[in-house]
């Protein structure tokens, strides 16, 4: 009797403590649930934030109500070891839709195949290019598949394109945090595969975009008509912008330069022929267009352009474009992407230096707005050569946004993309990340999760691995 009474206490006293552990990984669980919402609502808010102020966004950890925070990360092209914050202009960098195979081939991680192959990818011909790919060698996968024979959708999509593996798309970087981490700097001791030289190879996944478009404008910034420098109907309207501009007697002479030098192959060939200073060409340029009537000279990579309201695919933003894009630009080479971004920081720097007094948002978004700048930079014929290629225009942009919420206990992250070329922004494209794991300093997690503060953590977001 006292045995089974014994018994059913054991037996009672174990269910009640199965209901008791059951009852507390319930309360985790939905506390984790409610952290992981609460770090979504985080991000959503985030993007909004992003949508509603665009450059604005503040670059560091923003803390929001309850003790959660969130980052927007992008890469630091300076260096591997720490994190660069804000938004990534997607015009900054080469489009796969419209780059030629030479374009392509310039990149990190590309040989003549993979370059014709993306070519041949979005052709809509069955022709193979080169050393490209088109279905027939598509057919013979394991799971076959058909050639798109289309415009890439996503830069992902590259992953369907022969030889194109996850090492050329992300390069070392598995966690596309932008910095070197442990394992991807142990050679095979643990996934992805690397070389172990204590740099992170970049994929191509930094530098290549489906992004990047602009309606090429028929009228200045005041709705005034562009003004053709290659037509003679316009000559009467070309005089009143130089005069306006430069006054009557450089206005007189400038416009005699330019008629003579007819027919201009852009506006950086009239630069040259007219013997404009850069300040000129700043005053003018931006009412000024260059037709091409006469079939002269526009590459493929520029997507054509003629027509008045055509979309002009993959412009690069010379403004804030990376080394490895400028160097890609037709006729360019290292060297010319080194004079480039000497350039264009001589300038960066005394901008932010004089502007910093009525500037709200700090310098860090300071970025030179013309493109004169080029024309010191480059010799003649490689400043006319990739006029046709170059925008100073960032309308595509994206961000990596990382959220976390009260004490550290949930993140998530998302990529988007928008487009801000119309009255509002709108959203290209949006990806969740988080499976990719937390992208920052582990420190961070732990410090939250300790009960540090948001505003504690400024410092630790820009230390060195
Ligand atoms: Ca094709
Ligand atoms: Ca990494
Ligand atoms: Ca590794
Ligand atoms: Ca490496």
């Amino acid at each position: 009797m006292l045995v089974v009474v014994l018994l059913i206490v054991i037996v009672l006293t174990g269910m009640a403590l199965t209901f008791a552990r059951s009852a507390r990984v319930e309360a985790t669980a939905s506390a984790n649930r409610e952290a992981a919402a609460q770090a979504r609502a985080i991000a959503e808010g985030a993007a909004r934030a992003v949508l509603a102020l665009g450059d604005d966004i503040p670059a560091d950890a923003v803390e929001v109500g309850n003790g959660g925070a969130y980052w927007l990360i992008k890469p630091n092209f300076d260096d591997d070891r720490t994190w660069a914050f804000g938004i990534v202009d997607e015009a900054a960098k080469i489009n796969i839709n419209s780059a030629t195979a030479d374009t392509l081939l310039k990149l990190p991680g590309m040989d003549d195949a993979i370059a014709d192959a993306i070519v041949d990818w979005r052709d809509t011909d069955t022709e193979v290019t080169g050393s490209g790919a088109e279905s027939e060698y598509y057919l013979l996968l394991p799971e076959p598949y058909n050639a798109k024979d289309q415009a890439f959708e996503t830069v992902e999509e590259l992953l369907l394109v022969r030889d194109v593996r996850p090492l050329e798309l992300y390069g070392e970087d598995a966690n596309r945090n932008g910095v070197l981490d442990a394992n991807e700097d142990d050679a095979s001791d643990s996934a992805p595969g690397d070389n172990r030289d204590g740099t992170l190879d970049r994929g191509l996944i930094d530098f290549v975009t489906v992004y990047s478009s602009e309606t090429a404008s028929s009228s200045d910034a005041n709705g005034e008509p562009l003004v053709d420098v290659n037509s003679q109907q316009s000559t009467q309207q070309l005089l009143q912008v130089l005069n306006e501009s430069l006054g009557d007697d450089r206005g007189a002479a400038v416009l005699g330069a330019i008629i003579a030098g007819r027919p201009h192959r852009n506006l950086f060939d009239m630069y040259y022929k007219a013997n404009l200073t850069p300040e000129e060409f700043d005053q003018i340029s931006p009412r000024l267009t260059a037709s091409q009537s006469q079939g002269g000279g526009r590459g493929q990579g520029g997507g054509g352009g003629n027509g008045a309201s055509q979309a002009r695919i993959g412009l690069v933003d010379v403004n804030s474009a990376p080394r490895e894009v400028l160097a890609a630009l037709p006729g360019l080479e290292e060297s010319d992407a080194d004079a480039l971004i000497a350039a264009r920081s001589s300038l960066t720097d005394t901008s932010s230096a004089s502007s910093s007094s009525s500037s709200t948002t700090g310098a860090t978004t300071t970025t030179p707005t013309s493109l004169s700048w080029v024309l010191t930079a480059l010799d003649r014929e490689k400043v006319i050569g990739i006029g046709d290629y170059i925008t100073n225009k960032s309308l595509q942009r994206s961000v990596d946004i990382v959220a976390v919420s009260a004490g550290g206990r949930a993140f998530e992250r998302y990529r988007m993309v928008f487009d801000t070329s119309g009255d509002t922004p709108r959203i290209l494209h949006w990806q969740r990340l988080t499976h990719l794991g937390w992208p920052l300093d582990p420190q961070i997690l732990k410090d939250l999760r300790s009960g540090a503060a948001v505003s504690d953590l400024a410092q630790t977001t820009e230390r060195k691995l």
